[in-house]
């Protein structure tokens, strides 16, 4: 008899986005997760696009089922003035092919609410999936500061360690998008596991996959191949580079099988304003300083430092290229 092993139960927090809507069909295509919501925050796109778009993106899937909850609209210091990145994804977060307006509405409760909310009905048992800026998990814990240690993870696409950001040299676009809520999020003592640019660059989708793709006759490697027209030629115009990058489905395979990457642990904390605003710092806690330093005595979270990043592309593609 087969072993059943139990599902893991994950909230994907989302700006769709070409490479989330890619990181949201593998988790419905994963059988070792089940998708308890989907939370929506700015970033690629505004809060209320991104909620349209989730909510698109479901019903393409027929997972109708799986509640949506909305984010904040403003940064948890309450800017509105955003950094949206419409010039990688396309002025619709889906590489402008005017899908119709989806048919059903988010939940009447805040994203905050419902992450709250579901950690404290599944204590330990949630892994947030974080695609985006942090300002929802940080709203999660000023509403909870019990929610750190009733989440079960938090998985983090956002930093770039030791390497140059995607924003700027310094910052990582979804660390920039809120720098005060990931400084929030990284010293909150949840366990924390960070995915930065460092990794994300390595996982690149080839011409050759697009083809695959293309010529697949599952709806989502129909739907993606679709959308990915601008993410490619992004790539092109910003890296010179013939294949996109996977930031958000190689985080979220970091929720299927850990064992695709190798992590390091220390504190994280973030620049929050000044030329490196967004920088995320590392400190490896094996020096003791001399003074006391704006890491001492903060938790410590895991960041990934190495990926298999062509077992990471062979997932990806097994789960999108069939529809069953
Ligand atoms: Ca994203």
């Amino acid at each position: 008899m087969a072993a059943v092993t139990k599902k893991k139960k994950v909230i994907i927090d989302t700006d769709p986005g070409i490479d989330d809507a890619m990181a949201i069909f593998v988790a419905l295509r994963s059988p070792e997760l089940e998708v308890v919501g989907l939370t929506t925050i700015f970033g690629n796109v505004y809060t209320a696009l991104a909620t349209r778009n989730a909510l698109h993106l479901l019903e393409t899937a027929g997972r109708t089922d799986i509640p949506v909850a909305e984010g904040s609209h403003v940064t948890i210091k309450k800017a509105t003035k955003l950094r949206i990145a419409s010039f990688v994804h396309g002025s619709d977060g889906l590489g402008n092919q005017n899908f119709p307006p989806p048919a059903g509405k988010a939940l009447d409760q805040s994203a905050a609410a419902f992450l709250v909310e579901q950690a404290n009905l599944y204590p330990g048992q949630v892994t947030v999936v974080a695609l985006g800026p942090l300002t929802n998990l940080a709203l999660a814990v000023e509403l909870d500061p019990s929610f750190p240690k009733k989440i079960g993870q938090i998985i983090i696409l956002g930093g770039a360690y030791s390497v140059n950001g995607n924003v700027n040299p310094a910052a990582e676009a979804n660390i920039f998008g809120d720098p005060d809520a990931a400084d929030i999020v990284f010293t909150c003592g949840a366990d924390i596991l960070a995915i930065g640019i460092n990794i994300t660059h390595q996982v690149l989708l080839s011409d050759v996959d697009r083809k695959k793709l293309e010529q697949s006759d599952s709806k989502y490697a129909r739907y993606l191949s679709n959308i990915l027209g601008y993410y490619y030629d992004y790539h092109m115009d910003a890296y010179s580079i013939t294949g996109v990058y996977l930031h958000d489905p190689t985080t979220l395979l970091a929720a299927v099988d850990p064992s695709l990457m190798t992590y390091t642990e220390g504190v994280v904390r973030v620049q929050t304003d000044g030329i490196t605003k967004g920088l995320t710092v590392f400190d490896n806690t094996k020096k003791t300083y001399g003074e006391i330093t704006a890491w001492c005595g903060k938790p410590t979270v895991k960041v990934a430092v190495t990926v298999d990043a062509p077992a990471v592309v062979e997932l990806i593609m097994q789960r999108l290229l069939t529809d069953d």
